[in-house]
């Protein structure tokens, strides 16, 4: 009776180390929240502020699309593949700026816009021209600030189609 109980116990311990061997799981690594939750009790406009003097690297007042990329992608992209899976990007997040995993889940949700669960060139580009209220083609710190604000404060959702 106790050597079937072991033998169970292993084919069990077996059955999970298979499933973590395979790199099958496409679903959802982290939860979304759009409540916007800081570990170190900061307060969404201070975030944003640290964001922005993170991002606005030249100090001209134009958030640029090499900022960006540089700050988003180049920086977060810890092992080097080129893009920011969505781990990279909730680690990096959390470290840097302390909001919960599960808000900095949501963000990236935001800006992964073409939904391939990887942050990269062209999402940044889909994030300029999304942030870029007048349309002028370059994002003022306003601009970019009044972006973040919409993301952190009234939780909006994607404004891009995420598939059924
Ligand atoms: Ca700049
Ligand atoms: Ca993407
Ligand atoms: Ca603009």
């Amino acid at each position: 009776m106790i050597a079937f109980l072991v033998l169970i116990g292993s084919v069990a311990v077996y059955g999970q180390g298979q499933g973590h061997g395979h790199d099958h799981d496409h679903g959802p690594q982290h939860n979304h929240s759009c409540v916007h939750n800081n570990h170190q009790q900061l307060q969404a406009d201070q975030v944003i502020v640290n964001i922005i003097a993170d991002m606005e690297k030249d100090g001209d007042g134009i958030v640029e699309q090499t900022e960006v990329e540089k700050e988003f992608v180049q920086k977060y992209d810890q092992d080097n593949s080129g893009d920011v899976s969505e781990d990279e990007f909730v680690k990096q997040w959390h470290q840097q700026y302390h909001d919960a995993p599960d808000f900095a889940g949501y963000l990236f949700h935001h800006f992964d816009s073409n939904d391939d669960h990887k942050l990269t060139a062209i999402d940044i580009v889909n994030f300029v021209k999304g942030a870029d209220t007048d349309g002028n083609g370059r994002v003022s710190i306003a601009e970019f600030q009044s972006f973040l604000t919409n993301l952190y404060v009234n939780c909006v959702s994607s404004p891009y189609s995420h598939g059924p």
